[in-house]
């Protein structure tokens, strides 16, 4: 059987076919291809036509790869956007892209009366300005009547999962990003919506990750020239597929971090954790592929700002040179300039949304007494050595709401590829960092399919099919009190934050 795993984030969308072969997932690349998001008036949005002719494109290729076999699909983005269908499935608009400035304002009215609390409370989930929760109250501000009317919300890769099937559901990882789940008995919570006024009409029902939603309808692939498949409910969180894809060994404590345009740094754990101190530390619970009988999951994390800071710097230094900038060439700039001198709190809301992103790294040295980073060297290394610091304090602090040591740092994602952002997260935590893979997304894709289709059986065994397929690639820490004296500055950059000194 072949599985196709379409992956939406933020540096491009991707498309992979993956199978099992010899006790190993083994996977190859279909298609790549850009994912802007467009700014229509005042308003960034997805562009869902192209990512769906792109999709389209890449089931017809895999298709006319020899041997025919039967095949699966399934669609992973990142978390917390959505598309509005009318009630006979027209859809209502492009749907929006998290980075809209508005959300922000939304985000702050429910922070200044006090609702945070509440919101984490009832959900379990780290309050962002992104989650849809806070879409939803600035669509309600901005297009009063426009949820009242709409018929479903479809969360993406639920929406593209419509369009192929005709189906509406809400898979289980991606639903638990809206902020509006109460995740242990995995549906909608009424304790957010009636305290938001949010219409419960628009949820379709939650079901679990690895769930076979149903062909591809005749009408749409005979429309299309598609190939039949099935569509898969597989963790339509990327960050959900990228942990499943974690290749640690049984009984290792480690702490993931999915390192991409995000850095997603947490651990898995039974049930939802729900420690005070969550809220200051912005902690939360997420979704996850769980092996329990019914797949659902939990994990901790924190959404750390990753390598967007990076991707939005090379971007204005890229149009100021008329040509891309090699990533290669960054990194080398960045192990060449002088390390730990200024830092920043890569979450700070200043950094948040697109923009001159080293002008704005630059004002947040200054205005914090700091050296100001000149050169695009100077600027990527105050980056990479700002997250390696960040990733310690949230490391320090998952270990104290787990109540048990973390030993081990699991890298996956793009991430990997910047072994200097490797080497200093172990240098910085303290910790062995296991990096690998690079394309845990598309494995954590391809596996859960895997379960759904019963080739796997169980989490353990889909697991250890993946140790067998990857390499990781090992950084020893090199602890000194260069860092311990960079930490104590970083954490006096955002004290509310806590820390343990
Ligand atoms: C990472 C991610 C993350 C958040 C953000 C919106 O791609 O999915 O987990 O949900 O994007």
């Amino acid at each position: 059987m072949i599985h196709v795993a379409s992956d939406l984030g933020a540096s491009g969308g991707k498309v992979f076919e993956g199978w099992l072969e010899a006790g190993r997932l083994q996977l190859r690349e279909v298609r790549r291809f850009p994912n802007r998001p467009v700014w229509m008036g005042e308003t960034l949005h997805w562009d869902l036509p192209a990512l769906l002719d792109e999709l389209y494109q890449s089931l017809r290729e895999v298709a006319r790869q020899p041997p025919d076999r039967p095949m699966t699909l399934a669609v992973e983005t990142w978390g917390v956007d959505f598309g509005l269908l009318t009630r006979k499935g027209a859809l209502l608009g492009l749907p929006m892209h998290y980075r809209n400035p508005a959300f922000q304002e939304a985000w702050r009215e429910v922070s200044a009366t006090g609702g945070l609390a509440e919101l984490a409370g009832a959900t379990g989930v780290q309050c962002m300005p992104i989650n849809t929760v806070f879409q939803l109250l600035a669509l309600q501000k901005s297009q009063p009547g426009l949820l009242d009317a709409a018929g479903t919300l479809l969360f993406m890769p639920d929406l593209l999962t419509f369009f192929l099937t005709g189906e509406r559901q809400a898979e289980f990882t991606i639903a638990y990003t809206s902020q509006l789940l109460d995740p242990r008995p995995g549906t909608w919570s009424r304790r957010v919506l009636d305290s938001f006024g949010l219409p419960d009409h628009l949820l379709p029902e939650v079901i679990p990750p690895a769930t076979d939603v149903g062909p591809i309808a005749p009408g749409v692939r005979e429309r299309l020239g598609l190939p039949e498949a099935r569509v898969i409910a597989g963790a339509g969180h990327d960050t959900a597929s990228a942990v499943a894809a974690v290749p640690a060994e049984p009984g290792e404590r480690y702490a993931y971090l999915s390192s991409g345009t995000w850095s997603l740094m947490g651990a898995m754990v039974p049930e939802p954790m729900g420690d005070p101190r969550m809220l200051a530390w912005h902690l939360g619970n997420e979704g996850a592929i769980a092996s329990g009988p019914d797949r659902r999951g939990h994990r901790l994390v924190r959404n750390i700002a990753g390598l967007w800071l990076l991707q939005e710097c090379r971007r204005v230094w890229s149009r100021e040179r008329s040509e891309p900038i090699p990533w290669a060439e960054l990194d080398a700039l960045a192990a060449g300039a002088p390390p730990l001198r200024s830092l920043i709190d890569p979450d700070d809301p200043a950094f948040a949304t697109p923009g001159d992103m080293p002008g704005r790294i630059r004002t947040f040295c200054r205005r914090t007494g700091q050296p100001e980073p000149e050169s695009p060297g100077e600027v990527a290394r105050c980056v990479v050595d700002s997250l390696a610091l960040a990733y310690r304090r949230t490391l320090e602090q998952l270990e104290q709401v787990l109540g048990r040591p973390v030993e081990t740092v699991r890298v996956v994602g793009g991430g990997v590829r910047n072994r200097l952002l490797c080497q200093l997260t172990a240098d910085a935590t303290g910790r062995p960092v296991l990096a690998g893979p690079v394309e845990a997304t598309a494995y954590g894709n391809v596996l859960a399919q895997a379960l759904a289709t019963g080739e796997v059986g169980s989490l353990s065994e889909g697991q250890s099919l993946l140790r067998a397929s990857v390499a990781t690639d090992r950084y020893e820490p090199r602890p000194s009190d260069a860092w311990e004296e960079a930490y104590r500055r970083f954490l006096a950059l955002a004290p509310a934050e806590g820390g343990r000194r």
